[in-house]
């Protein structure tokens, strides 16, 4: 990625110079949150170019099984089985874990931990965050619990481990699986052990997005030797030998070519890490003392990927909203999200299907009205960051003023 484009267009003095009233962008170019971390080029382009030489492209082949070796070493765990996407992974792991009947998730996370249960005709029951965490809040995980439930999914949202423990005792007590949707948290940790040997399994993504990145990809780790093989069994259609199924699969090989591109990725990892921590240290430093706005914390006696730079927006502090301020933003060219608006229980298909379902989760909706994710990753420079973040001073400097504009706008 070159700086050029994301050079700096103007500089905000006033309310008058923000894009949405009438300034030019201070951008040029789209901004956007999820540009991929790219290692090495020139060793990636070598890695393709061995994959062609050898003619071997995909089903087990060199790079994926050094892959496996490698994020199996980096998520503590003794088996890794890489995917072709964390979906798929997730598909497979509850699958091959017998999940049926109900089982209970996080509704603030992507819509794949859902899309993934009720794919096989699971009924996902979406359980509310703790607000500090925005993890699965275990106490309601407990309430949730009925004779029809088999399982528990947690999600490291952000890369932040969930109530492990509490969850571990849960499962255990109650004769549940533990499944992990770590599909933010490789490299992360939760009291100092390496997120991936929890619970019966984690399952790791490694899409374009993600802090290490396959351009697409995924895993399931385990410590157990049976499950993993059942994972390798039903990623490559149930075939254990040439002519013979054991169990029936579906196609979820990750190709050569990706586990070239997660290598080469692997060998920057501490480099993207050392750059997403500086970057988010950056925002907290140059977003400091603005009522109503706060920057989600990572526990620095943990170790963390510090993929995600989250902001919460108060309205009721902030004076304006989550939505004017990402409208703002965009209008700037910085494309900020609201990852996981409007919370999986409130989308499609679930809000219909479960429309009537007695679930209370005041405190996923909470997060959803409030959070604002925003650049970072090895695309972006400290530059960019102080221009995003003069963009938000302004807007929050001037709240009064800039509703009222906005307000004036929209009756036009
Ligand atoms: N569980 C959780 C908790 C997850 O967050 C996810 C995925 C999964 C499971 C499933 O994992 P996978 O099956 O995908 O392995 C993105 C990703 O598509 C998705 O992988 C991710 N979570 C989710 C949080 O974010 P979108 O809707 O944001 O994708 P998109 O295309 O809008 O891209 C995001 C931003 O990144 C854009 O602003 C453009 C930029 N971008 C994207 C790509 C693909 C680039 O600059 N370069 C690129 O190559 O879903």
């Amino acid at each position: 990625m070159s700086s050029a484009t994301q050079e700096r267009d103007s500089l905000k003095q006033a309310v008058g110079d923000l894009a949405i009233f009438g300034g030019t962008p201070a951008f040029k170019n789209p901004l956007h949150v999820g540009q991929p971390n790219i290692g090495n080029h020139k060793k990636f382009a070598e890695r393709v170019n061995d994959i062609l030489e050898r003619r071997w492209l995909t089903n087990g082949g060199y790079y994926v099984n050094e892959f496996e070796e490698r994020i199996a070493d980096i998520a503590g765990v003794a088996h890794c089985v890489a995917m072709c996407n964390a979906t798929i992974g997730l598909e497979i792991a509850i699958r091959a874990l017998e999940l049926k009947g109900e089982v209970i998730i996080p509704s603030f996370t992507f819509i794949a931990t859902a899309h993934a249960l009720q794919w096989q005709g699971i009924t996902p029951i979406f359980c509310d965050i703790d607000r500090q965490s925005h993890c699965l809040d275990p106490e309601q995980v407990e309430q949730l619990i009925t004779p029809r439930t088999t399982g528990i999914i947690g999600v490291h949202l952000w890369g932040r481990p969930c109530e492990i423990d509490s969850l571990t005792e849960i499962a255990a007590r109650r004769g549940l699986k533990l499944l992990f949707d770590s599909a933010h948290a490789l490299a992360c940790s939760y009291k100092e052990r390496p997120i991936g040997s929890f619970g019966d399994a984690e399952v790791f993504s490694f899409h374009a997005t993600k802090f290490l990145n396959a351009m697409e990809g995924g895993a399931v780790v385990t410590n157990d030797a049976d499950l993993a093989q059942k994972f390798r069994l039903m990623r490559n259609f149930g075939f254990s030998s040439y002519d013979q199924t054991d169990s029936i699969g579906v196609n979820g090989k990750l190709n050569e070519v990706s586990a070239a591109m997660g290598l080469t990725n692997l060998e920057s990892i501490g480099e993207f890490i050392a750059i997403n921590h500086r970057h988010h240290k950056q925002y907290g430093h140059e977003l400091a003392g603005l009522a109503g706005i706060s920057l989600l914390q990572y526990d620095e006696g943990e170790r963390s990927n510090y993929q995600y730079v989250v902001l919460e927006i108060d309205e009721a502090t902030s004076g304006v909203s989550r939505d004017q301020l990402m409208q703002i933003l965009h209008a700037e060219k910085v494309l900020a999200r609201r990852y996981f608006y409007p919370g999986c229980h409130q989308m499609e298909p679930y809000r219909t299907l479960y429309a009537n379902a007695p679930w209370s989760l005041p405190h996923t909706e909470s997060a959803a009205e409030r959070v604002l994710t925003l650049p970072t990753g090895e695309a972006v420079t400290s530059e960019t960051i102080s221009g995003v973040c003069e963009v938000i001073r302004m807007v929050l400097d001037n709240a009064t003023e800039v509703r009222k504009l906005l307000e004036e706008r929209v009756r036009g």
